[in-house]
């Protein structure tokens, strides 16, 4: 059977991908009696991409279960949280050599999909209604292929072109047509009608038009061809043509509605940035997303020792101390105080706040409960509506 260069979930759990000085750390600290020593390991980004004021944290369903029959507890905002700068994600309390070797992988998890959910967020808070769709699952590794589509999702993406994405997550694939299929009959009008006879009827007929003609052209052409029977165009306009897509754009929405073909919806895509949302929400439809999303700016989250012994300790750079987190949801605020601290209500508005790091892991026992990625986008969303308007972060 062919073999890609992949990890197993085994190799995970036994903490096999670590970096070395984790490993050496861990053999030190026992031969000198230290690693049974009680720690509190924080995870936090202290900074964030240039134009990031928050992220959503994903990615603790899976950091669970590395926990799994350790002697720790550990307590974590929930799934799709939106957390800013500095504020503890996760706490992780126990003997440190319980944990020493999985920090490495405790933050490729959650980096990974906190980027991306990240990044589908920001680009869903711009878009607002118009429909977001990923299509980024061919810019990364197909063994990480579920890892992007979910946590794209629960970022707010509407949809996911990845079949096996799709079904794992209980969606239906979204997507149009590949210019391969245009190319290979040779002209438009032919490959549209195709798709319009032999694709189910709940497949929405959205055209792609960019293939030879000026994207007008082909729009009309579409609308012509299909008439009622067209949802929609897309635009995939390569980037040795896009000039000004805005007034391309305008351009075929005004053809089209000169036309009488007001209800052909447009849909834009190839090279979709936070900028191109901006400058083209009010005149488009849709946007299928890649790259930006697959690969976005890293979100740093970091683990860090604060606490040894019950004894507020850390390195420089990190406030010392267990801390605690709490959140007015009126104001959309989160408050972080060190955990000897309580908190009833918001020093703003009064209202009683929420404590946001939940057990996850007591004892080695995992009391998480997964909620659905359908759940968890939802709970995005309504954080991404307490948010004000957010400015398109410069692009790298
Ligand atoms: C690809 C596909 C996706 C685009 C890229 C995602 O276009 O249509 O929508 O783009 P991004 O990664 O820049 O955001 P092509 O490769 O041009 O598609 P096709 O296979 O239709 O030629």
């Amino acid at each position: 059977m062919a073999d890609f260069y992949a990890v197993t979930a085994d190799e995970i759990l036994q903490g096999k991908i670590t970096d070395i000085y984790f490993e050496r750390a861990k053999e030190i600290l026992k031969k000198e009696g230290l690693s049974r020593l009680r720690v509190v390991a924080e995870v936090h980004a202290y900074s964030m991409p240039k134009g990031y004021e928050w992220a959503v944290l994903v990615g603790v369903s899976e950091v669970v279960k590395i926990f799994e029959g350790k002697e720790v507890d550990v307590y974590a905002l929930p799934e799709g949280t939106i957390f800013r700068p500095v504020h503890p994600v996760m706490n992780i309390e126990g003997p440190y050599e319980e944990f020493c070797e999985f920090e490495t992988v405790i933050l490729g998890i959650l980096r990974h999909s906190t980027s991306i959910a990240t990044k589908a967020a920001r680009c869903k808070k711009i878009a607002g209604d118009k429909a977001l769709l990923f299509f980024g699952t061919r810019a990364v590794h197909p063994l990480l292929a579920l890892i992007a589509d979910r946590a794209a999702f629960i970022g707010g993406c509407d949809g996911i072109s990845d079949v096996y994405g799709a079904e794992k997550l209980g969606l239906k694939p979204v997507g149009t047509m590949p210019h391969a299929l245009i190319i290979l009959f040779g002209e438009q009008v032919k490959a549209w009608k195709a798709f319009d006879k032999h694709m189910p009827e709940d497949v929405p007929r959205i055209a792609l038009c960019d293939t030879w003609f000026d994207e007008r052209v082909e729009a009309l052409m579409a609308a012509e061809a299909l008439g009622p029977r067209l949802y929609g165009v897309r635009f995939d306009t390569p980037s040795s043509r896009k000039g000004n897509m805005r007034r391309i754009v305008e351009e075929a929405r005004w053809a089209l509605d000169a036309k009488g073909f007001n209800h052909v919806k447009i849909i834009v895509s190839g090279g979709v940035d936070e900028d191109a949302i901006m400058q083209l929400r009010d005149v488009v439809d849709g946007f299928g997303v890649g790259t930006s999303i697959a690969f976005p700016p890293s979100i740093d989250l970091s683990m860090d020792i604060v606490e040894v012994e019950g004894e507020p300790r850390s390195k420089k750079g990190k406030l010392p101390g267990k801390k605690n987190l709490y959140r007015c949801w009126n104001c959309f605020e989160d408050y972080m105080v060190l955990s000897k601290v309580k908190m009833d209500s918001c020093p703003r508005c009064g209202s009683k706040v929420e404590e946001m790091l939940k057990p996850m892991v007591l004892k080695g026992k995992v009391v998480h409960e997964e909620k659905s990625p359908k759940e968890v986008r939802e709970y995005v969303l309504k954080q991404l509506s307490l948010i004000k308007e957010l400015k398109p972060a410069p692009s790298s």
